[in-house]
């Protein structure tokens, strides 16, 4: 399943980069966004995930950050998320990159994360920018708001947002040193962290993708796997570390 390439280059090079996308979370019961059952097949990204749609409905998009709140907060992290920990323990340089926003990736203990996309279990105020975490927050009202009075939104990117600029800088620097990327369970759709594999190949790494499907980058890679993140990443460590 793995080329000879791969297995070689993660044996003994020294920094790889991994990116992922709500495909490596799918196999944990949380839904992707484009897929048949993708989220958002019902509703539009641009009403709910963008400052436009939550100052024009803000209760309504709160009571989409809750569901999602609560499927997140019943899920486990699956084998796929714990093999890109155990990654971390074999390679000397090790960035996950991920644009998931289930914070499944720190809880399966990887230590080098950088949350494109922000995280859905933080909130943070629309006017003092304050960051209030699970616990100290009222989930019971409709309106959540900060001790300043301006109202709470999940801390999460949305549409037409800048990411974190630090964040981002890190990922590009990642990619561009890289000598192993792999992409795994993104759709390649959602910009800047659709060019990071581009990126990634035109600095000379090596690209491979993991993924059900094909993609817009899968003509552009070095290799691409096939099949559920969650079974090909423990065999991959298999593989190369036995
Ligand atoms: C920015 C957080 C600019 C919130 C998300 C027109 C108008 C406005 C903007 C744009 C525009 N055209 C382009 C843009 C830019 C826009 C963009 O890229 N739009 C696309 C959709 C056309 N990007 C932005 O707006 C970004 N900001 O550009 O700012 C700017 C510049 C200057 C000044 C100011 C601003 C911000 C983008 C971030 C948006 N936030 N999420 C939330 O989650 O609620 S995006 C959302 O999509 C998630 O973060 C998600 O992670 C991300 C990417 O999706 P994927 O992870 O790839 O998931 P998807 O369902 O698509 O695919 C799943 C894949 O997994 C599939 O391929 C499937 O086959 C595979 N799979 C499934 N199961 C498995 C599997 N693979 C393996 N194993 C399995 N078991
Ligand atoms: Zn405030």
């Amino acid at each position: 399943m793995f080329s000879k390439t791969l297995i070689e280059k993660l044996k003994n090079l020294q920094c790889t980069a991994a990116l992922t996308g709500a495909g490596v979370s799918a196999e944990s019961g949380v839904p992707t966004f484009r897929g048949k059952d993708g989220i958002w097949k019902k509703m539009k990204p641009q009403e709910l995930a963008s400052i436009e749609g939550f100052m024009k409905n803000p209760e309504l998009v709160w009571e989409w950050y809750k569901m999602r709140r609560e499927i997140i907060s019943n899920v486990e992290c699956n084998p796929g998320h714990k093999a890109l920990a155990r990654m971390e323990d074999f390679i000397p340089e090790f960035w996950l990159i991920t644009q998931n926003v289930d914070d499944l990736h720190n809880k399966a203990g990887s230590r080098n994360v950088l949350e494109l996309h922000g995280n859905i279990l933080r909130n943070k105020c629309i006017k003092c920018q304050k960051i209030y975490t699970e616990t100290d927050f009222d989930a019971s009202s409709a309106l959540p708001r900060c001790s300043c009075g301006g109202l709470l939104r999940p801390d999460v990117v949305w549409f037409g947002e800048m990411l974190p600029a630090e964040i981002l800088h890190s990922a590009f620097y990642a990619s561009k040193k890289c000598d192993v990327f792999l992409s795994i369970g993104t759709s390649a759709q959602v910009q800047p962290a659709a060019s990071l594999p581009v990126l990634a190949k035109d600095s000379g790494a090596y690209v491979v993708e993991i993924n059900k499907e094909r993609t817009p980058i899968s003509d552009y890679v070095d290799e691409v796997i096939t099949g559920q993140s969650g079974e090909i990443l423990p065999d991959l460590i298999k593989a190369v570390w036995g």
